[in-house]
């Protein structure tokens, strides 16, 4: 009965009231999973060890191997679920080769998480900057090596895929790769730091990299953020000063990486060195590879498309070097891509590649018997037309100038020399009062906002007096984009140094019924900031000669963009995208990461657009 006697409830108790309830004994039962997990140390040829998981199906036979090696933590890449089932423990962009029955392999990188050995924040090849016997190159090697003798399930074929810093190390592994290594996928790979991926554009530097710094190089595993005193990143920057101030108030100065940074602040041999587009263009790769990134890629816009660029020529037989570009943010190609901000695409963009064109490509190749994949040499999307584009070779415009006229507009007409009029338009660019990259407030670490930032409206900037905007007629003809548009823009400064912000935008119409929140919207097509002092050479900064049109020229980012009918095509013009980048004092100094609070000052910036001296964007217009 509930009332048991003292006695009777002494005969069952067989647990001491006060015995340790954790004794360690206890083992989740693995019952009914479809795969097995092995953590492994795979020993490199130096003896560092590298935390490796292998997640095998329950069955495989014959089965290929898909291998990324990465800074963010191996264990936890593999455990987005703990789940029995191997579709639930992967991310979603392993989805369709789980399904596929391809074993996965994710390794943590020498120095982070579980492996062994010292961690370099991009650890250069064997060479000039690297005197050791291990590189990435090494490290992928040894691993695939280990792969193939003792994952019995495998046929010992190899492919690698990563986004970023992940698609980085894949861009390493082709470097000598093993020969099991049969087709590799660099997803937005970080290929020149300096030149257009994470760390600076054209010198500027980007600072929404600081807490990354923390984050990667503080610990072992993940380091914190950068504490924040005002929930405004404009004016945490602002106040701060130079990057170098901002580093040194939080502590970051005794970093290695920000000295190796800020000791490099033009394009040293640091830089040229370790530009894996450079590398790549030296020999023909002898690994199928398919080079992927987002239009709107906020982190690594540079390195897919210039190495793309940079082993295609090599590519004699037209089966070695792919192009992939998709309407996505960076490393969007791994999750949803039905939409980025306030753009719908027609479904879901990034599983149509996943599903129809990345796991085809690799099955060819990794797959004993399967088919020859019907892959494209060059995919990209259209986001003017909403569709995807399938070409045989890129670009596919030739160069056509967009000039800035007077009064604010643009013309595919060489305006006529300035008669009485001005020959320019001018502002003043104040770097107390900067333009900022988003509307404030704003906070790096919000996601939401910096995940699909390229798209915001520029509307929100456009009428300021420290940006200039020139704008179109409305097209009464669709106008295709397809390539690099070019920078050539005339300009003066006041001061002896200067950043330069281009932007090309589309102008929507006032009305857009099926969307109607798009009437009026600016769309950035492509953008990007030049730093002034390297107008002449990246390697050895120059002061500006004040007062005096000059002419700057450099790339916008590769587009693939429909004009509509009724939609007007915009340029702007600022000096200042803040914080993102770091501020140009406008005053020269030797290196800006540590300009002294009287080097900041006012200047008058004087765009021109008439007679010999016009600016104008060549556009790779498709006839
Ligand atoms: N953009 C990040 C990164 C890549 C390479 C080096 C440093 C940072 C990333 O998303 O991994």
């Amino acid at each position: 009965t509930a009332f048991a006697t003292a006695g009777s409830l002494q005969a069952w108790a067989q647990t001491p009231a006060l015995t340790p309830d954790i004794d360690g004994k206890y083992v989740a039962p693995k019952v009914g999973y479809d795969y097995d997990k092995r953590v492994v140390m795979i020993p490199m040829r130096d003896g560092t060890k590298l935390y490796t998981v292998i997640v095998v199906p329950k069955g495989a036979r014959n089965a290929p191997i898909l291998l990324t090696r990465t800074p963010y933590n191996a264990a936890k890449r593999t455990a987005r679920n703990d789940s029995p089932s191997m579709l639930a423990t992967l991310s979603q962009g392993d989805e369709v080769f789980v399904k596929d029955g391809y074993i996965r392999v994710i390794q943590d990188i020498r120095g982070k998480y579980g492996s062994e050995g010292d961690y370099v924040m991009t650890r250069p090849l064997k060479g000039p900057l690297n005197n050791s016997e291990v590189d990435h190159a090494t490290d992928a090697y040894d691993t695939i090596e280990w792969l193939t003798k003792n994952v019995p399930e495998s046929n010992g074929k190899v492919g690698m895929l990563g986004s970023s810093y992940e698609g980085f190390t894949v861009v390493m592994a082709l470097v000598n790769p093993h020969p099991a290594l049969k087709v590799a996928a660099p997803m937005s790979p970080m290929v020149d730091g300096w030149m257009g991926d994470d760390w600076f554009h054209f010198g500027a530097f980007r600072q929404v990299n600081f807490d990354y710094f923390t984050g990667q190089t503080t610990k072992r595993g993940a380091g914190d953020d950068i504490v924040r005193r005002s929930p405004d990143d404009y004016e945490n920057f602002r106040r701060a000063g130079s990057a170098g101030d901002y580093a040194k108030a939080n502590g970051l100065d005794v970093l290695p990486w920000w000295k190796k940074l800020t000791e490099n602040a033009a394009y040293t041999p640091f830089w040229s060195q370790q530009a894996l587009d450079k590398t790549m263009a030296e020999q023909p790769l002898k690994v199928p590879t398919m080079w992927i990134q987002g239009l709107w890629d906020q982190e690594d816009m540079w390195g897919a498309v210039h190495a793309y660029a940079a082993t295609e020529p090599k590519d004699t037989a037209n089966d070695k070097s792919y192009l992939v570009l998709g309407p996505w943010r960076h490393s969007q190609v791994n999750y949803d891509g039905s939409s980025l901000g306030a753009f719908k695409w027609d479904g879901d963009t990034a599983l149509q590649f996943r599903r129809d064109v990345l796991l085809p490509f690799f099955n060819q190749y990794l797959k004993d018997g399967a088919p020859k994949a019907d892959t494209p040499p060059v995919l990209i999307y259209d986001p003017g037309q909403n569709r995807w584009d399938r070409y045989k070779s890129w670009p596919q415009g030739g160069d056509k100038p967009l000039y800035l006229t007077e009064k604010g507009g643009l013309s595919f007409s060489a305006p006529a020399p300035a008669k009485g009029a001005a020959a320019y338009d001018e502002y003043v660019s104040d770097p107390a009062k900067p333009v900022p990259y988003i509307p404030r407030p704003m906070k790096f670490g919000d996601r939401d906002r910096w995940t699909p930032w390229l798209l915001t409206d520029q509307r929100a900037v456009a009428d300021r007096t420290d940006v200039l905007s020139y704008v179109s007629e409305p097209l009464t003809a669709p106008l295709k984009i397809a390539g690099v548009p070019k920078v050539n823009l005339t300009a003066s400064t006041s001061g002896t140094d200067s950043d330069w912000v281009v932007k090309l935008i589309d102008v929507f119409p006032d009305e857009v019924p099926s969307q109607p929140e798009l009437g009026g919207y600016q769309l950035a097509v492509g953008m990007d900031i030049f730093r002034g002092r390297y107008r002449e050479s990246f390697s050895a900064p120059k002061a500006l000669k004040p007062n005096t049109p000059l002419k700057y020229q450099f790339i916008l980012p590769t587009a693939n963009y429909t004009f509509q009918p009724g939609h007007r095509i915009m340029v702007q013009v600022q000096s200042s995208w803040f914080p993102l980048y770091d501020r140009n004092p406008q005053t020269f100094t030797p290196n800006i990461f540590f300009a002294k609070p009287g080097d900041y000052v006012k200047a008058t910036q004087r765009v021109y657009h008439a007679g010999d001296t016009a600016s104008f964007i060549e556009l790779p217009v498709v006839q």
